[in-house]
């Protein structure tokens, strides 16, 4: 089988990541992520990313740097991370699709939420990009 690509962004700013909390499906409703979704057919993983992020909260992003790793999802999906910054000019992050709720968190705070347990490998990886705010 085919390993297919989901892209999540670590969306940073001023030293703070967005987790975005599911609201569907309903098994992963509750749980915090790192907004993104699956690459489409034909579609680079950077454009996905920017496509991705545009739907799912209404921003003008730019795509970083790949954060390292990859990490299981169901099969034959498996997750992917780059850091992103808004673009000047860019709305802020609302909750338009698949989210209900939306936090900017320091390093500090980067547990208090409860990610989805697919993303806490990946969140480990992104807490060593943010400074110690
Ligand atoms: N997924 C896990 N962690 C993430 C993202 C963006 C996605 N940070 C999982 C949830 C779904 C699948 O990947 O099972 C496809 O994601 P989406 O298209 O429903 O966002
Ligand atoms: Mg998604």
């Amino acid at each position: 089988m085919t390993e297919r690509i989901v892209v999540g962004a670590a969306l940073i700013e001023g030293g703070r990541v967005l987790a975005a909390r599911r609201s569907a499906p309903a098994e992963l409703a509750g749980r915090w992520e790192l907004p993104g979704g699956k690459v489409e057919p034909g579609e680079t993983p950077d454009a996905a990313l920017v496509r991705e992020l545009r739907e799912e909260l209404g921003v003008d992003a730019e795509v970083g740097e790949r954060v390292p790793g990859q990490w299981a999802l169901r099969p034959p999906y498996v997750l992917w991370v780059w850091t992103a910054r808004l673009l000047p000019g860019s709305a802020e992050p609302k909750p338009l699709q698949d989210h209900d709720e939306l936090r900017w968190l320091s390093l500090r705070e980067l547990w208090d939420v409860r990610w989805l347990e697919q993303d806490v490998a990946a969140v480990r990886e992104v807490a060593v990009r943010l400074g110690p705010g």
